[in-house]
């Protein structure tokens, strides 16, 4: 095997050297007279952290971790660590997020922060499943655009050669060109990027966006209806694939047997003690919706639907109810009192779309591209948006949404 040297303990006529792969840590057992001599020097001197090599022979041991341990036949320094670890991996007392952060890579090897890794892969690979199996297709939509979709307050602007570009902040036009293009059902696992000026503990500036697009609905509710299966299915596969492996974290996901409750956006500002405020909802507010939505209906999932044009003036692409223009048809879902995802009807007639971008702020001559697809047929569509970052952080109880990001971007943190 080859691994970290964990730890070395020698004591008297027997020496212990912890070696850790990725499949946990194994007891390398050195016995005097049998051991040669030169490795209880070579494991008395090596740093921690560094990479050792080891043949030998497994045997079954009651007292070891794994119920075995390698008797050595060779050993060999792979890696010297240098010394000292700016953080420790085995250290008992926790680092604070920052220095963890700072030095991700160590941080990375602790297997409790792998885990979440392979918790959000299998969420990743339940996902996938689940859109495949409806039969909608996976594409990638470009990142670098000409054009925002969702206000210019959190656009990154990038230098393009002898012009402006900036960094997407959703695929969100993108998905609905492909609905004038005739794709009828697509999904988009991407980066996303977002100049969010608040360090908050759930922003990040660059978190993925699990997008997805259908042509030909009816109305919100076969949205919900898709995006609540849909979620069900990928965190039961997820669970099940995690179970199997007898994975940690498994179960931190919960059972959702009965789809989400439906709250309209009125009984939710009747909850806050605002009725027909038309206020968008804070962190606070979230989170009393959240607590009464499990104290009412038992599921940490709940739908917020029928926003108000008011809340949702800027998302231009919404389509707003003709015979109630105060109405969208846009939903939010939340988890434990965080919303998680965003969506609703779009407004596919061409004429409606420019007004709703000339009411919102936004110039129809700046879309050129995006307009054109709305304007040699379109059918009905529409879609959301769902924060894979969102939805890891509140399965795993994290504190931070920065710890289920490899190397998280924030205002402050572009590096490691
Ligand atoms: P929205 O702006 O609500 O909708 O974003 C969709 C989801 O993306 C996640 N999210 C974030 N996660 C972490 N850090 C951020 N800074 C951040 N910003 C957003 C959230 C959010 O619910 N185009 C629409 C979607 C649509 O209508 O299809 C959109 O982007 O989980």
């Amino acid at each position: 095997m080859a691994g970290n040297l964990e730890d070395y303990r020698a004591l008297g006529g027997v020496a212990f050297a912890l070696v850790r792969d990725r499949s946990g840590t194994t007891q390398v057992t050195l016995k005097k007279g049998v051991a040669d001599p030169v490795w209880f020097t070579l494991f008395g001197e090596l740093p921690r952290e560094s990479i050792v090599e080891v043949d030998g022979v497994v045997r079954r041991s009651e007292k070891s971790n794994r119920g075995v341990e390698l008797f050595p036949s060779a050993v060999r320094v792979v890696s010297r660590s240098e010394v000292p670890l700016p953080l420790g991996v085995v250290d008992k007392v926790g680092a604070d997020l920052d220095t963890r952060l700072d030095h991700r890579v160590l941080d990375l090897r602790k297997p409790a922060v792998r885990a979440v890794f392979e918790l959000r892969g299998s969420v990743l690979a339940g996902f996938r499943r689940a859109f495949v199996e409806r039969g909608f297709l996976e594409v990638e939509t470009p990142k670098l655009l000409r054009q925002g979709a969702e206000g210019g307050a959190t656009l990154f602007a990038v230098e393009y050669f002898d012009q402006r570009a900036f960094l997407a902040q959703s695929p969100q036009l993108y998905k609905q060109m492909l609905m004038g293009a005739g794709f009828e059902r697509v999904f988009e696992i991407a980066p996303a990027f977002r100049a969010e000026p608040s360090d908050t503990i759930r922003h990040i500036t660059e978190f993925t966006s699990l997008d997805a697009e259908m042509a030909y609905i009816e109305g919100a509710e076969d949205l919900r209806a898709t995006l609540d299966s849909v979620v069900r299915d990928a965190l039961g596969s997820a669970k099940k694939e995690l179970t199997e492996r007898g994975h940690p974290l498994a179960e931190k996901i919960p059972d959702l047997p009965r789809p989400f409750p439906r709250i309209p956006f009125e009984t939710a500002e009747e909850w806050l003690g605002r009725p027909g405020a038309e206020l968008d909802f804070g962190t606070e507010d979230e989170k009393t919706i959240g607590a009464r939505a499990e104290a009412e209906y038992g599921s940490p999932f709940y739908f917020l639907v029928d926003y108000p044009t008011a809340v949702k003036l800027h998302t231009f692409y919404a389509w707003r109810d003709d015979a109630n223009p105060r109405k969208t048809g846009y939903f939010d879902l939340g988890f434990h009192g965080i919303e998680i995802a965003s969506g609703g009807p779009r407004e596919h007639r061409i004429e409606k779309l420019t007004e709703n971008m000339l009411a919102g702020g936004f110039d129809p001559k700046n879309f050129p591209g995006y307009l054109e697809a709305f304007r040699f047929g379109m059918p009905p569509h529409g879609g959301w948006g769902l924060g894979i970052d969102r939805i890891v952080w509140m399965l795993t109880g994290l504190s931070n949404i920065r710890e289920t990001r490899l190397f998280p971007r924030d205002r402050y943190r572009l590096d490691p």
